[in-house]
C-alpha cells in the first residue's frame, strides 16, 4: 500500500513537471483594440500584436508578434509601401480592410484573417478557424484552411513535384551532396509559394531568414501552414490576375534579375578541376578545333594555393594573367571559384587583413568562430556588415586584373565539415546584431551580393557574372544560381528541370543544373540527352565531380559529339530570342524556363507526373524532356497550335500525342503565330555573325508580338539608353508582320532581314511596304550544323518560304500574300 502511494506521488509529480514545461498552442486570441494610422492597421489582441500594411493594391504585408513588432530592415524586400488608398469598415464582428484589389476581413473573435479577391468577391485564402496565427513555445505558425483542390507551386529550388500538395519542406540552407527527389531541404531558401484553386490564385512570401517549415497539406487534411523557429511572423499576401502577375508583384518586392552579360548565356564548360593552366587552355582550344561553340570555362578549387581564397597555385598557375589573356583571345570568358572560408594562417594576406579589420564571425564571447573546410580551419566573413561586404569585394582586385570575369560562390550555406554549423555566433546584421541561427539562410545571398558589388566596381563598366550555390529571396538582383551536386541519372536530369522551373516561378530566371550530372559517370545516351535539354535551360553548364570520368562534348564518340554540337549551335542561333527572353525576365520577372503552370494553372494535365517536367523556353518554344533511352515519348500539348521544330509537323493542342524521341530529336514544339528571331551560328557570342536577322514566323490563328532586345551584351550602357527594343507584331487575319521603330540608341547588329515562313501554303508574294520581295521555297534543316564529323542519318527538313531585304531603322511592314 505504501509502495503504491509513493508510486502515485512520483507519477503525479512527473506529470505536473511535464505539464509545466510543455508549451501549449497559443493563438493570437481576441481582438482588444485597433487603430489605423499612416497607412498601417495596428491590432492588439489578448496574446499579441498585428500590423497590416498595403504595399500596393495587390500586396498586403502582415506582421505579428507576442508583444512589440520590431524589424529594422529586410535583406529581401527592397521597397517601401506605396501610397495605397485603403479603407477600414467596422462591421461589428469583423473589420473590412480593403484596397482596390483585396478585401481583408479581420474577424475579431478569435482574431483571424480572410483574404478576398475584391473583383470576384471570392475567398482566396483564409486562416484556420481556430488556430490562425499561433505560438507553440517559441515556434510561430500560420495555419491556413486548405481549399478544395488547392495546389501549391513555386517555393524556389526545393525538390519535389510541380504541385507540392501533400508535402512538407524546410528552409535551412544545406549542403546535401546526396540530395534526391524526396529530400526536404536544399542549398537555398525562397519562402514564396503560389496557391491555386477553383476560386483563384494568390502568393505568400514569408520573409524570415531563420529556419522555416512549410506544410502544404502534408499528413493532415485540414490546413496548409508555415512556421518559423523564431517568434517572427512577417508575410506578404500577394494577388494578381494570373500567375505571371503574381510573380511580377513578388519581384516588385524582392527585385528583378540583373541583366547578365550575354556571354554567360553561351555554353559553359566546368569540371572539378581543370589544372594546370595548359589543361585549361587545351580544353578551351578543343572547342574551337572541333567547332563546338562555347563562351566560358571554369577554374574549380585546384587553381588556388592550398585552397586559400584569393591565391593562385604557383606551380599549376604560375602566370594567371597570361593564361586568362590567351583564353580571352580565343573567345573564352573565365570564372573561378571563391569559397567563404578564409584559412587561419599567419602570413596569409586575406587572413591577416581580415583579423586586423575585424571582418570575421565571432562567438558571443568575442572569440573567432572556426570551421573546417577545404583549406583546413577557417574563419568566415560576416557578410551582414556593409564594411565586410566592401572588404570582401576589394579582395577581387588581383583576380579582375588578371582578367577573370566570372565569380563562382560555393559552400556558402555555410558548409563545413561536420555539416551542422552552430547557431549561437553573433552576426553584425547591419548594426542591429542577431544570431547566426536567425541569419543563416541569407548568408549565401549576402556573399554573392558582396561579390557582385565588389567585382562590378572593379570591372568598371563591365557586367560581372556571379554564380552562387546558397541563396535567399532577392538573390536574382546579384547572381545566377545552380542546383548543386546532382547525380548522373535520368531521375536527376528530370529533377533539375523541375528545380529550375520552380526557381523561375520564384523570381529567379537565371539558373541551371550540372548537365551530365555532378556525381557518377553518365552513359553516352544520358550525357547526350542531357546536353540537348540543357541547350534549352537558362544557364547551360556541363560540370562533373573530382574523380569522375571526363565529360566534355567529344568524349562520348562522334555521334554524341555531332548531336551535342548541333544543339549548342541551335542555342547560339537562337540567341536573339534567348537574350530577348532574359531582357523580358529582367523587366517582368517572367522566367526564361516557364513551367506550364504559368499559362495553364487550372489545367490538371500539366500537373500529371507524365507531363509536369514540360516547360516553355521563352514564350514560344515548348520543350518535352525525355529520359535518355526513350525512343518514343508521350507529350501533352496545351490548347493552341503547335509545330514540331524539326519538320514543322502540325499539332492541334489540348491533347496528348506520342512522338519519336531518338537522341538527336528532343521533342520541341513551336507555338503557332510565334516569331522566333535567330542569327547565324558563331563560335562564341562576342564574335560578329553574318549580319542577317533570321526571322522565323509560324503561321497561326492568334495575333502576337515579340520584343526583340539588343545591346552590346557586356557593359551597363543599356542603363543609359544604349539598347534597342523592337516590337515585332504578327497580325494573323491580314497576314502582316510589323517591325516597330526601335526604341533606344543602340545600333542593331543586323543589317539584313530574312523572313522564314513556316506552315504557310503557296505564298505568291511578300510585300515590304510597296516593294515586292522575291520569295523562294526551300527545304530547311532547323537542327543544322556547319560542321560535322559523322552524319547520323538523313536530315529532317521542314518546308519554308524565304524572303529577304535590308533591315531598315524605321518601321517596317511585311504582307504575306498566299494563293
Ligand atoms: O566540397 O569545389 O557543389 O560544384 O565542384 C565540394 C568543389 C565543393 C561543391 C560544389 C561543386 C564543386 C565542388 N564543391
Amino acid at each position: 500500500m505504501k509502495k503504491l502511494f509513493i508510486y502515485l506521488i512520483v507519477l503525479f509529480s512527473q506529470n505536473s513537471i511535464i505539464m509545466a514545461n510543455t508549451p501549449l498552442n497559443t493563438p493570437l486570441g481576441e481582438l482588444v483594440d485597433y487603430h489605423f494610422q499612416n497607412g498601417r492597421m495596428e491590432l492588439k489582441t489578448t496574446n499579441g500584436t498585428v500590423y497590416l500594411t498595403y504595399y500596393s493594391p495587390s500586396v498586403v504585408r502582415l506582421q505579428a508578434a507576442k508583444d512589440t513588432i520590431e524589424k529594422p530592415f529586410s535583406y529581401a524586400v527592397i521597397v517601401r509601401p506605396a501610397e495605397v488608398s485603403a479603407s477600414v469598415n467596422d462591421k461589428g464582428d469583423y473589420i473590412e480592410f480593403s484596397s482596390d484589389a483585396i478585401v481583408v476581413n479581420i474577424l475579431k473573435h478569435p482574431l483571424r484573417f480572410i483574404f478576398i479577391d475584391r473583383t470576384t468577391g471570392k475567398i482566396l485564402n483564409s486562416d484556420d478557424q481556430a488556430f490562425g496565427i499561433s505560438w507553440l513555445g517559441d515556434e510561430t505558425t500560420v495555419y491556413k484552411t486548405l481549399q478544395s483542390g488547392e495546389r501549391f507551386i513555386a517555393f524556389g529550388e526545393q525538390v519535389g513535384h510541380l504541385d507540392r500538395r501533400g508535402t512538407a519542406l524546410v528552409n535551412w540552407n544545406t549542403d546535401d551532396a546526396g540530395y534526391n527527389s524526396s529530400s526536404d531541404r536544399i542549398y537555398s531558401s525562397i519562402p514564396f509559394y503560389i496557391g491555386i484553386h477553383e476560386n483563384g490564385l494568390y502568393g505568400i512570401f514569408l520573409d524570415n531568414t531563420c529556419k522555416t517549415r512549410f506544410n502544404f497539406g502534408a499528413a493532415n487534411d485540414r490546413f496548409s501552414s508555415f512556421s518559423a523557429d523564431n517568434e517572427e511572423i512577417d508575410y506578404y499576401f500577394i494577388t494578381g490576375k494570373n500567375i505571371a502577375a503574381i510573380i511580377k508583384n513578388y519581384c516588385d518586392l524582392t527585385g528583378y534579375m540583373v541583366l547578365p552579360p550575354k556571354w554567360a548565356l553561351g555554353y559553359q564548360q566546368c569540371r572539378w578541376s581543370y589544372f594546370p593552366d595548359a589543361d585549361v587552355l587545351s580544353t578551351a582550344q578543343k572547342f574551337r578545333e572541333r567547332r563546338i561553340p562555347a563562351d566560358m570555362i571554369y577554374l574549380d578549387i585546384h587553381y588556388m594555393d592550398n585552397y586559400k581564397v584569393f591565391t593562385w597555385d604557383p606551380e599549376r598557375f604560375p602566370d594567371p594573367g597570361s593564361m586568362l589573356l590567351q583564353l580571352k583571345n580565343i573567345g573564352f570568358n573565365t570564372a573561378a571559384i571563391f569559397d567563404p572560408g578564409i584559412k587561419i594562417e599567419k602570413g596569409y594576406k586575406a587572413y591577416d587583413d581580415g583579423i586586423e579589420k575585424d571582418m570575421f564571425i565571432k562567438y558571443p564571447d568575442g572569440t573567432w568562430y572556426a570551421g573546417q573546410v577545404w583549406p583546413g580551419w577557417c574563419n568566415f566573413p560576416d557578410f551582414t556588415s556593409p564594411e565586410v561586404r566592401k572588404w570582401w569585394g576589394e579582395q577581387f582586385a588581383d583576380a579582375v586584373n588578371y582578367g577573370l570575369t566570372g565569380f563562382w560562390n560555393d559552400m556558402n550555406e555555410i558548409a563545413a565539415w561536420g555539416k551542422e554549423v552552430p547557431g549561437l555566433m553573433d552576426l553584425k546584421w547591419e548594426g542591429y546584431k542577431t544570431s547566426y541561427k536567425n541569419g543563416k539562410n541569407v548568408y549565401g545571398m549576402l556573399m554573392a551580393r558582396s561579390t557582385y558589388e565588389g567585382t562590378k566596381q572593379l570591372l568598371e563598366n563591365k557586367r560581372p557574372f556571379i554564380l552562387t550555390r546558397a541563396g535567399y529571396s532577392g538573390l536574382q538582383r546579384y547572381t545566377a544560381i545552380w542546383t548543386g551536386d546532382n547525380q548522373a541519372s535520368d531521375d536527376h536530369m528530370m529533377l533539375g528541370i523541375r528545380m529550375v522551373n520552380s526557381l523561375g516561378l520564384s523570381g529567379v530566371p537565371f539558373c541551371g543544373y550540372d548537365v551530365g550530372g555532378f556525381g557518377g559517370d553518365p552513359s553516352k545516351e544520358l550525357y547526350t540527352r542531357w546536353m540537348t535539354i540543357g541547350a534549352f535551360s537558362p544557364m547551360f553548364r556541363g560540370h562533373t565531380c573530382f574523380g569522375t570520368m571526363h565529360s566534355e562534348p567529344w568524349v562520348f564518340g562522334e555521334m554524341a559529339e555531332d548531336i551535342v554540337r548541333r544543339y549548342i549551335q541551335l542555342r547560339y542561333r537562337l540567341m536573339p530570342y534567348i537574350y530577348s527572353c532574359f531582357y523580358t525576365a529582367s523587366q517582368t520577372g517572367i522566367p526564361v524556363n516557364r513551367s506550364l503552370a504559368i499559362d495553364y494553372p487550372h489545367n490538371p494535365e500539366i500537373y500529371n507526373e507524365e507531363f509536369e517536367n514540360q516547360y516553355l523556353f521563352g514564350e514560344n518554344i515548348l520543350v518535352a524532356p525525355v529520359m535518355s533511352t526513350e525512343k518514343f515519348c508521350k507529350v501533352y500539348l496545351p490548347e493552341g497550335q503547335w509545330y514540331s521544330l524539326f519538320d514543322d509537323k502540325f499539332f492541334s493542342g489540348g491533347e496528348t500525342c506520342i512522338v519519336e524521341s531518338p537522341l538527336e530529336k528532343l521533342p520541341v514544339f513551336i507555338k503557332g503565330s510565334a516569331v522566333l528571331p535567330m542569327q547565324s551560328s558563331t563560335q562564341n557570342l562576342k564574335e560578329k555573325g553574318d549580319g542577317i536577322l533570321y526571322l522565323h514566323l509560324y503561321k497561326g490563328k492568334n495575333n502576337t508580338s515579340f520584343d526583340l532586345y539588343e545591346d552590346d551584351g557586356t557593359t551597363f550602357g543599356y542603363e543609359k539608353g544604349e539598347y534597342a527594343v523592337r516590337t515585332i507584331a504578327y497580325n494573323s487575319s491580314d497576314q502582316t508582320l510589323t517591325l516597330d521603330k526601335p526604341e533606344g540608341n543602340y545600333v542593331s547588329d543586323f543589317n539584313k532581314i530574312r523572313l522564314i515562313l513556316h506552315g504557310f501554303g503557296t505564298v505568291r508574294e511578300v510585300k515590304s511596304g510597296t516593294k515586292r520581295l522575291p520569295v523562294s521555297e526551300q527545304e530547311m534543316e532547323m537542327l543544322s550544323s556547319e560542321f560535322s564529323f559523322s552524319n547520323f542519318g538523313p536530315a529532317v527538313k521542314a518546308r519554308v518560304i524565304i524572303a529577304e531585304t535590308n533591315l531598315e531603322k524605321g518601321e517596317m511592314m511585311f504582307k504575306i500574300v498566299e494563293d
